[in-house]
């Protein structure tokens, strides 16, 4: 018998078991990151393992050596992994679900296995439900209700995320897919749909339409036998499904040119939005559906005196229906509908309008490059200023500067300057919120930096009104910019990810509207924090933005779009966005905040 062919998901799901209960076990942490990061590199991989087997060897893959390379060959040739199964006769493999509860991790899932024989997450709930959990060192009744609490999350999050991935691994992927289509002579364009072209932060499946006008039966046979591809779910003349071996489902449609506009608008959705559309088309006296605007009579009929109208563009449908084009990232019908047909849609943030990023890693903290590269790579983008934001003292594991350190940065960053006269080279500091509200570095400290970003990276459990007095407090504090990342969430490739903290969103909002600090948009889409409808709310309220890449590595600094993207699904304009000013804009602004900008004017 054949073992089932696995997707290069589920050989990266397997190494990431391992990975994890070798952590709960306590093995040392490079055998724990090996698995991990091999993981990682599995799952995003463009190609069949397989494919990369047979021709350049799986040791030419980063991050995978001879052990690995041996495993995954085992994996390849029988769909199991030993060496996963023997750790699974010591350790049960639902721990690795117990490890991910928000306030368990791998040393309480260990204790609570080796004293209590929980080995679930239903075990835990009913043992935290019991009181069982404070028979154990350092748990007590406030441990007992947090690990309740993580388990809720962990669960309600479960379900709004299940099956769904992160646009950061959803789009490009998707564009790779799109641009071999448009390589086919029968393929006149192409379009992402759905979710991923309105750039939802995750993704149910990938929907791609392409427009032909001769047999689509070649476009099809090509779709899927694209080398992403992991296996063919169905496949018709103008509609295949399949999945990818980063675990993405696709949808491919071929679609007649003359019915493209109508398609493409359907197919983007999202789907309120295309209900209020065929409701205003039903007052108009036409059914709307993927195909055409078809009259009907009063009954709502089809008339067979009429003919249908087709649409070759989006923008001629829109028109018909009285409406401007709207831009996709708001077909959420959260009041696009009466901005388009009154003429007050909004004019959305683009990428061309990002002049600066102000939220950047180098190698003093834990960013691989030096200033000096990071100030090139940002020239090379056409970047007009950056400020250089590593971390605080308090963040150990991040190389955080201590005061001594971040004052030496300070004078690289002068004497880097001289070389940089096209480029604004701020120096500032990631700062961190610790857990009552203060910040990492002492006030004489902070006065001195050109740019302060204070975000929140531990203590993310704190109840609502600690944490939001805690974001309160930072927020006020006379030498803050601007708060990185405000609610701390994350979305993870193989699970639920991280939620955001439970602040009072309204109460964080007023504080940053009274203060004149900005607010973030991280662009790492792992964050994309503020998500676009807190995004909408800050403008509305006429807090700034900043939306930053939070580089770290090089290939970083081109994640801006993702965060440029989430600004348009929350209406954002140029004009509320730090980095789209023009540098002396933005150098009157810090000033008007009380900076000092030495050596800047
Ligand atoms: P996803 O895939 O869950 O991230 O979200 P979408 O929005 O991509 O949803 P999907 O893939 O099921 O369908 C793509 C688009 O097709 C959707 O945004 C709107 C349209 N559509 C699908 N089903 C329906 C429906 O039952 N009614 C209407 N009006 N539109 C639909
Ligand atoms: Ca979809
Ligand atoms: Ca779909
Ligand atoms: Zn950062």
């Amino acid at each position: 018998m054949t073992p089932e062919r696995l997707s290069n998901r589920e050989v990266a799901a397997h190494f990431a078991n391992v990975a994890d209960l070798l952590e709960i076990r306590g093995d040392h942490i490079h055998r724990v990151l090996s698995y991990r990061r091999a993981a990682e590199t599995i799952r995003e991989l463009p190609r069949d393992l397989r494919a990369i087997a047979e021709e350049e060897g799986l040791t030419s893959l980063p991050h995978i050596g001879k052990t690995l390379a041996a495993k995954i060959e085992e994996l390849l040739h029988t769909g199991q992994l030993e060496f996963l199964e023997r750790l699974t006769t010591e350790l049960p493999l639902s721990l690795v679900e117990v490890k991910r509860i928000n306030g368990v991790g791998p040393k309480k899932a260990a204790l609570f296995w080796e004293q209590l024989q929980i080995a679930t997450v239903n075990e835990l709930a009913a043992a935290a439900r019991d009181g069982r959990l404070r028979q154990l060192p350092r748990m007590g009744a406030k441990s007992e209700t947090q690990i309740l609490a993580g388990i809720e999350a962990l669960a309600k999050q479960g379900g709004e995320r299940a099956g769904r991935l992160p646009l950061g691994s959803a789009l490009p992927a998707a564009q790779a897919i799109l641009a071999a289509m448009l390589a086919l002579p029968q393929v006149l364009r192409g379009e992402l749909a759905g979710s991923l072209r309105r750039a939802r932060p995750t993704i149910g499946d990938v929907d791609i339409l392409v427009a032909s006008a001769e047999d689509s039966a070649p476009i099809m046979s090509h779709f899927v036998q694209l080398p992403r591809v992991a296996r063919i779910l169905g496949q018709g003349p103008t509609k295949s499904a399949v999945e990818l071996h980063n675990g993405a489902r696709v949808d491919l449609l071929v679609i007649p040119p003359e019915r493209w506009g109508t398609a493409l608008c359907y197919f983007t959705g999202s789907k309120e939005h295309n209900i209020r559309l065929r409701n205003l088309a039903l007052r108009q006296g036409y059914s709307l559906n993927e195909h055409a605007l078809s009259p009907v009579d009063a009954d709502g009929q089809l008339r067979d005196d009429a003919s249908p109208l087709l649409f070759s563009t989006e923008e001629a449908l829109y028109q018909q229906l009285g409406l401007a084009w709207i831009p996709a990232e708001i077909r959420e019908d959260s009041g696009e509908i009466e901005a388009a047909a009154s003429g007050k849609l909004p004019q959305l943030i683009q990428l061309s309008d990002i002049q600066s990023d102000l939220h950047l890693h180098t190698d003093w903290s834990d960013g691989t490059m030096p200033l000096r590269e990071l100030a090139d790579q940002a020239r090379g983008l056409g970047l007009r200023c950056i400020a250089i934001t590593d971390h605080s003292r308090s963040r150990a594991v991040a190389g955080g500067l201590s005061i001594e350190r971040l004052l030496e940065q300070r004078n690289a960053v002068q004497q880097l300057r001289a070389d940089f006269p096209d480029l604004t080279i701020l120096q500032g500091n990631e700062v961190d919120i610790l857990a009552d509200g203060q910040l990492d570095y002492p006030d004489e400290i902070l006065s001195q930096l050109d740019f302060v970003i204070a975000s929140l990276h531990s203590a993310l459990r704190q109840e609502r009104s600690v944490v939001t007095a805690r974001l309160v407090r930072a927020i006020r504090h006379p030498f803050v910019d601007c708060i990185g990342h405000p609610l701390a969430q994350q979305f993870a490739e193989d699970g639920p990810g991280r939620p955001p903290v439970d602040a009072d969103m309204d109460a964080v909002f007023n504080a940053a509207a009274a203060s004149g600090i900005a607010l973030e948009i991280n662009a790492n889409p792992i964050r994309l924090d503020l998500e676009a409808r807190y995004a909408r709310r800050a403008q509305e309220l006429g807090i700034p933005l900043s939306i930053n890449t939070d580089t770290h590595r090089p290939e970083q600094l081109h994640l801006m779009h993702f965060g440029v993207r989430t600004a348009r699904r929350g209406w954002v304009s140029p004009e509320n966005v730090l980095n789209c000013w023009p540098t002396e804009q933005l150098l009157a602004w810090l000033r008007g905040r009380g900076r000092l900008l030495e050596g800047l004017l």
